[in-house]
């Protein structure tokens, strides 16, 4: 019925107007602050948008497990190594429940994998910097999953229901994440001239990174404009980066770390940090593959989807085991 009604050109302008009511719609129901489900109507571009942020979290989340999965052999310590090792696992996690999230959407998470391990789709451009000592443990927890709950806790109260689920969980788990860095930083930073000094060097190198991850400024961020208008994210790039930068400093003046920007000011009128410049051509070159580490992490995916294969292939033949009596039983 609905596809002769199109026949006719009355009919186009029928169904645009069908179209433009149910649009108008959905936006009420997101002004309302109503959590969109996923067996709701959603315009197609509010769908694609949720699966491909919600897929770059994901695979930042398991590909952010290899910079610090690096150090679990060679912690300092026994209480060291096993606190790693939970806070990579708990990456590991929060890689499942997005995946998880971003199935409900309607792509499989076979899908979504073949995409990052062609390259085609993006993760975290901080994870492709290497860990060269222990002090970048403290600074990844500190700075990077501290950039991480900054842009995430707002997405608690994303409109889409089981993407903001999520977030409540990975949310807490971050806030342990960064405590255990920063506790890291302090250590180092209250120790011998030689410990103090690798935290510094640690700080040096992930600063500029940490301030990328919250992605373009906002006058070249291409999505943030119309996800504010669907309430995916709450604010953009540029607000969520002041907030870190706000944070962070005096928690570095804490430490007797120097934040590595010779431009970095206070603003009394505005009670704000005013950095620096970002050099984004660095953010350019590693969103391309050209940072540091782009290709081993790429590599060590590859890797670790090769190896787990016979996991995968003996969890199918198991469920299908499962189906046939089931199958036998329907046809009896
Ligand atoms: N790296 O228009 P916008 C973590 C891309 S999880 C790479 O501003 P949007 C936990 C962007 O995708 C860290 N690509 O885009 C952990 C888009 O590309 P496209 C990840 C980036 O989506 C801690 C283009 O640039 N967190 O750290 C980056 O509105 C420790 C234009 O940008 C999330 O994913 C970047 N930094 O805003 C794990 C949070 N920034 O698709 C282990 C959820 C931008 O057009 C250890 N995501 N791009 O080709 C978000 O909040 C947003 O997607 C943004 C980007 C803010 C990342």
């Amino acid at each position: 019925m609905y596809t002769q009604a199109l026949d006719s050109p009355g009919g186009a302008a029928a169904a645009d107007a069908h179209e433009r009511e149910r649009l108008e719609r959905f936006q009420e129901r997101i002004d309302r602050d109503e959590k969109i489900e996923p067996k709701d109507w959603m315009p197609e571009a509010y769908r694609q948008t949720l699966i491909r942020q919600i897929a770059q979290h994901a695979h930042s989340e398991v590909v952010g497990m290899l910079p610090e999965g690096n150090w679990i052999t060679r912690a300092p310590s026994l209480r060291r190594k096993v606190v790693l090792i939970a806070k990579v696992q708990d990456e590991g996690g929060h890689g499942m429940y997005l995946y998880s999230a971003a199935e409900t959407l309607g792509v499989s998470r076979g899908e979504l994998i073949e995409q990052l391990l062609s390259g085609r789709a993006k993760y975290s451009s901080i994870f492709n910097y290497p860990t060269l000592t222990w002090a970048d443990i403290g600074a990844i927890g500190w700075l990077v999953d501290g950039a991480a709950i900054m842009n995430q806790i707002p997405l608690c109260r994303c409109s889409y229901g089981p993407y903001a689920r999520a977030m409540v969980r990975i949310c807490k788990e971050e806030s342990f994440h960064q405590r255990q860095g920063y506790e890291i930083m302090l250590t180092l930073s209250r120790g011998s001239a030689a410990q103090r000094a690798m935290a510094q060097d640690a700080l040096d190198r992930w600063w500029w990174p940490s301030l990328m991850m919250f992605g373009p400024s906002d006058a070249h961020s291409v999505h943030t404009a119309q996800s504010m208008r669907w309430k995916i994210k709450r604010f953009s790039n540029d607000e969520l980066r002041q907030k870190f930068i706000d944070v962070t400093v005096p928690q570095a003046e804490f430490l007797g770390l120097a934040v590595p920007d010779p431009d970095l000011r206070w603003d009394e009128s505005a009670q704000h940090y005013v950095p620096g410049p970002i050099d984004w051509s660095e953010f350019h070159a590693v969103l391309k593959g050209e940072g540091p580490c782009n290709r081993e992490r790429l590599e060590a995916r590859h890797a670790a989807h090769e190896a787990g294969r016979w996991v995968r292939e003996a969890a199918a033949a198991f469920a299908e085991k499962h189906q046939e009596p089931l199958r036998a039983a329907q046809a009896g």
